[in-house]
């Protein structure tokens, strides 16, 4: 093994499983992170709102020995950055976590070190900010340490399978840098590794959020006209996609979670003026929450007074991170038109939307309702039997924002279900 230390420098969504997966295969490990609270749930051995499995891996990764924690670096033979690139109001990359992470590594940096930066930057941050913060440490980049980025392309949800086995991009700012690289997460991924230069590694991120994005906004477009034409967008979708070369995804109340919603912006800033479709894109999913808000006041007549169970906060189902979640921004749009909402979010149970009432079971949601609004689709609201909800509701109105409720059971349970994209005439 040639790299046989490692510094990861944020153990957040990214930073934690890697740094665990690099130290329950052999290799000394030091985490930092800047919050003292990380760095004592890690001690501690609690992981609280951690994906399923991340706490028993971090766990074997502490208890290896292999793996300690601290607020600062220390000296290794590889850095890894895996901090946050948040968007700011101005839609522009805030890169100051990754600069200071980039700073505090400086004063470590010895020959022959590699350093990956890992964070979703825009083209050309590794070259241009990265690589020069480094370089004040007397060493030149490329000559006399070694520089790269990987993108982190994992799914939430299924986090620490696809860390493992997805193909992993690596693009160094030379070939050296980029087969250093290759060499330290060979420790753990088992896909296949594929080398290129940092800006394009860079720019493979961006690209592969941004199509997804589009493709998110294309859906939702589609089911906005369903509407208005009197279609069912459900239904539309699924012979569509029985071309060989279409697969349109699903719409819903808007596009969310800490990637798809910023990345598409750090391509924009590079070039508003050639980026119109990513823009309007970004401004259809925005749009949706509004749209959905609108089906669940149609729904009722009018949402002023009106008690409304919300099924669901999290940005998509099955896990319980509430980042840019569309979900949220129905239910503030639903309060903000007066409505009386309960939420009910059973993977973040404590979490709720200021202005509406958070409650802990499916029981309290519904007492009193008028209407049940599936938000999310959470296996077990998707699941919901609406006789059942029918002995426990006063209210008569469902509204499916994720397409998945069956219309003939709610009607036979004596609801009037209305459906995001299934028009009226159809409805
Ligand atoms: N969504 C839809 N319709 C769909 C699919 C998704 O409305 O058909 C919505 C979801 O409900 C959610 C949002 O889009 O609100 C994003 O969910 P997602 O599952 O598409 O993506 P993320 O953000 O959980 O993870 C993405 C992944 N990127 C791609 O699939 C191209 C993941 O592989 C990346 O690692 C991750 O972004 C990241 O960290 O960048």
């Amino acid at each position: 093994m040639r790299f046989q230390t490692v510094c990861v420098l944020g153990l957040g969504y990214i930073g934690l499983p890697t740094a665990s997966s690099f130290a329950t295969h052999g290799m000394q490990v030091h985490g930092v992170d800047t919050d003292p609270g990380v760095l004592q749930e890690l001690r501690a051995g609690e992981l609280r709102n951690r994906e399923s499995g991340l706490q028993e891996l971090a766990g074997r990764a502490l208890a290896s020995g292999n793996f300690a924690v601290s607020e600062r670096p220390v000296a290794a033979e590889a850095f890894v950055i895996a901090v946050p690139t948040p968007v700011g109001r101005d839609k522009r990359a805030d890169l100051q976590h990754v600069e200071a992470a980039a700073e505090a590594i400086v004063p470590h940096l010895r020959p022959g070190n590699l350093v990956m930066l890992e964070s979703t930057c825009p083209p050309g941050t590794t070259l241009g900010t990265v690589g020069p913060i480094l370089e004040r440490s007397g060493l030149k980049a490329g000559a006399e340490f070694l520089l790269a980025y990987t993108p982190e392309r994992a799914l939430p949800g299924k986090l620490l399978q696809e860390l493992v086995e997805n193909p992993r991009v690596i693009g160094g700012i030379d070939r050296a840098s980029a087969e250093a690289g290759s060499e330290l997460y060979r420790t753990f991924v088992k896909g296949e590794i594929l080398l290129t230069d940092a800006t394009t590694a860079e720019m493979v991120k961006l690209m592969e959020n941004t199509y997804r994005d589009v493709n998110i906004a294309i859906a939702n477009e589609f089911s906005r006209l369903a509407e208005q034409i009197g279609v069912n967008v459900w239904e539309a979708v699924r012979l569509a996609n029985q071309h060989p070369r279409v697969n349109i995804l699903r719409p819903g109340p808007g596009a969310g979670g800490h990637c798809i919603v910023v990345d598409p912006w750090f391509l924009v800033e590079r070039a508003p003026e050639l980026t119109p479709l990513i823009q309007q894109a970004r401004a259809v999913n925005d749009g949706q929450p509004a749209h959905a808000a609108k089906l669940v006041e149609t729904a009722l007549g009018r949402l002023q007074g009106r008690r409304v169970a919300a099924l669901g906060l999290a940005y998509k189902p099955g896990v319980n991170d509430l980042r840019e979640s569309p979900a949220i921004e129905v239910v503030r749009l639903l309060v903000a038109g007066g409505a009386r909402v309960r939420t009910l979010e059973p993977f973040a149970p404590d979490r709720g939307v200021a202005g509406a009432e958070t409650v802990g079971s499916l029981e309290e949601a519904v007492a009193g309702a008028e209407a049940v609004v599936l938000l999310v689709d959470h296996p077990e609201f998707v699941e919901l039997d609406p006789q059942q909800l029918a002995r426990s509701m006063p209210g008569r109105v469902a509204v499916d924002l994720r397409g998945r409720w069956n219309a003939p059971a709610w009607s036979a349970a004596g609801f009037t279900l209305r459906v995001l994209g299934i028009g009226i005439a159809n409805g």
